[in-house]
């Protein structure tokens, strides 16, 4: 039976990914190992959390005595484990590089020690930074643009270099943007569909035409779990569903689906240093045998009737420290961009 290490497994796709392990048919124990961040959340792992082949472990991958205590238990590990949010890297990186550098090091260092068979690192299409025109291929630079992804590059460099260094069994997957259930409020989609049920103001970045390419998290779990199971080691997969939008377009798919009002959409001052346009060549992981399932118009279908149907799970989250971050990040934004609307 293998056993599996997923660190940052309460978040997003973490969470996801866990679920997909235990729905397997194969034999697995999986151990997740998360800090509980504003951004972990228990609730995310309900349906597993009281199996057998399922353990919960509360604690930081900066914990070299926490490590040394899993390691032993364990042949694979998927490192999920991040601070994730571009705008509050802006605010604050500190954080991004503590976990996603520091973090990613210690575990290196203790997957060495411990001599794991592989070595997972969940990495982003944000390390290649913007591109104007064409795809991403593996062998692209990296060129990082925020505190988030320059800190997710960092690591990706220290996994690369514990690789040729050290020959460490290490594989590096590099999706687009993720979307879908469990996926905190803070986030564009998840932000948009739940603002639109709750009649509140959907701050669009700019004029609204920055381009993500965008992969519903099954996919992206799948496409990681292959590159674990049947990826070369030493190598990097990059992972979209080639399904390239504008962000105006899928706020407007909000609207229309949530049966909101179009008065809502309120363009907003930009994010700094926003990447204009993202987009990944993939078909590196397509010959190792995967294709996408969820086609993007279905997908987020899917996704605002998941976030309807479990308002109990993203209310809590809206509230108290998150209202305080809203209000910095978004507060005077959005007063001015209704001032602007005042005077037309
Ligand atoms: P998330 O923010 O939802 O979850 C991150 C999880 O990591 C949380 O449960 C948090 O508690 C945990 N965590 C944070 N710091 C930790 C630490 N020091 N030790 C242990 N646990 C810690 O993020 P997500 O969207 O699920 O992203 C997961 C991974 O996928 C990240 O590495 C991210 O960079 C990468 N990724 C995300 C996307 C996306 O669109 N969401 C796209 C490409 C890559
Ligand atoms: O309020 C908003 N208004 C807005 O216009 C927010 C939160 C976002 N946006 C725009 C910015 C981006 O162009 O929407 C787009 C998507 O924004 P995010 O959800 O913040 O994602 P992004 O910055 O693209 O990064 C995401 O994808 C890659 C994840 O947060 C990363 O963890 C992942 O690596």
């Amino acid at each position: 039976m293998e056993r599996v290490l997923v660190t940052g497994g309460a978040g997003f796709i973490g969470s996801n990914f866990v679920k997909l392990l235990l729905g397997r048919k194969r034999k697995v124990h999986v151990t997740v190992l998360d800090k509980l961040t504003y951004a972990g959340n228990l609730k995310n792992l309900e349906e597993v959390i009281n199996r057998r082949d399922f353990t919960f472990i509360k604690g930081d991958i900066c914990n070299k005595k926490i490590l040394d205590e899993i390691l032993p238990r364990t042949d694979i590990i998927y490192n999920f484990a991040a601070e994730t949010h571009v705008d509050r890297s802006i605010l604050e990186a500190g954080s991004f590089v503590r976990t996603d550098i520091v973090g990613t090091y210690t575990l290196l260092q203790k997957t060495l020690e411990h001599k794991i068979d592989r070595f997972v690192q969940v990495s982003t299409d944000e390390v290649y930074g913007s591109i104007a025109r064409g795809k991403f291929r593996e062998t692209d630079p990296i060129e990082p643009n925020s505190p988030y992804s320059a800190s997710k590059s960092g690591a990706d460099l220290l996994v690369r270099a514990f690789h040729v260094t050290y020959g460490l069994p290490v594989l590096i997957t590099r999706s687009s943007n993720n979307y879908g259930p469990f996926q905190h409020p803070e986030k564009f989609i998840p932000l948009f569909i739940t603002n639109a049920l709750e009649g509140n103001p959907m701050p669009l970045y700019g004029d609204g035409r920055n381009v993500r390419d965008w992969i519903h998290v099954d996919d992206n779990c799948r496409a990681i779990e292959l590159v674990g199971r049947r990826g070369k080691v030493g190598e990097v997969y990059n992972i979209g569903a080639g399904e390239e939008k504008e962000n105006i377009y899928i706020a407007r798919k909000i609207i229309d689906l949530v049966g909101a009002s179009e008065d809502l959409l309120t363009l907003v001052t930009d994010r700094p240093g926003h990447d204009r346009r993202y987009a990944l060549d993939s078909k590196k992981i397509n010959r190792l045998g995967w294709k996408k399932r969820v086609g993007f118009d279905k997908g987020l279908e899917t996704t605002v009737r998941w976030y309807r149907r479990n308002e109990s799970w993203w209310r809590p989250i809206k509230k108290g420290a998150f209202k305080k971050y809203y209000s910095a990040m978004y507060g005077k934004r959005i007063s001015q961009a209704s001032k602007r609307k005042g005077k037309r």
